[in-house]
């Protein structure tokens, strides 16, 4: 049965263009050619449900659509490929079943949380010396060795037959994120920076440029 046209109203995507996880709903937007608009949460510190969507974990992105809000970047992207027609061939984390692949996307998403954690840190005012902080510093540092160390494997492990992988878009937004907020210098890890060199010639990311919402 054909969709009602209300249930295919224009899709808001709540979340901010400096955030990570936000572009990566954005990339995927594009890559679906779904059409959607941003509504920016202002205030990242605000205690209110309601400013992120309704998520009561306080974090964005999420996705408000006629049927009801999605929390969270996968949930949102798995939400805009239902949407799209034709639908693009996608990979998403629960097609890897091998270790390396499987592995990698978990080593992504703690990395970007990681990040997200030093940064709200900062913010707040904690001290970079504090024990958790290093520790959360040394945890960064040796993911991103890890992703360099096994780039070639990973990359070159990601089904052939696709338009666009989660991995991929989450390691883009990782790898470019880190540069963009002065996390960690990204420069050393060659194999990385050559997969965002070749990514980065899709019209979905020149879309999406990391700024500061005005
Ligand atoms: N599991 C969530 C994580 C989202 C997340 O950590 N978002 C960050 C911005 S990139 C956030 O909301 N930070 C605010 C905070 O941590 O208080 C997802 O995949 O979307």
């Amino acid at each position: 049965m054909a969709a009602a046209p209300e249930e295919l109203a224009k899709p808001v995507i709540i979340g901010r263009s400096s955030s990570h996880f936000t572009r990566v709903t954005r990339i995927f937007a594009a890559e679906m050619r779904v059409d959607y608009s941003l509504r920016v949460v202002r205030d990242l510190m605000s205690p209110t449900a309601e400013d992120y969507g309704g998520n009561p974990a306080l974090k964005i992105p999420s996705l408000q659509t006629p049927q009801g809000v999605w929390f969270g970047s996968l949930n949102v992207c798995r939400e805009l490929w239902r949407r799209s027609n034709p639908r693009p061939r996608v990979v998403w984390p629960e097609d890897h079943d091998q270790p390396l692949l499987a592995n990698a996307q978990e080593i992504v998403l703690q990395a970007m949380s990681t990040e997200v954690s030093l940064i709200m840190g900062k913010a707040a005012g904690t001290s970079d010396s504090s024990v958790h902080q290093a520790k959360m510093r040394q945890s960064l540092v040796n993911m991103m060795s890890w992703l360099e160390e096994n780039a070639n494997s990973i990359l070159s492990g990601i089904p052939q037959h696709r338009d666009l992988s989660y991995l991929e878009v989450t390691l883009f937004c990782l790898m470019t994120h880190l540069e963009f907020r002065g996390v960690l210098p990204t420069a050393s890890y060659a194999t990385l920076n050559e997969f965002c060199q070749q990514f980065s010639t899709r019209t979905s990311v020149g879309d999406t440029t990391y700024r500061f919402d005005a």
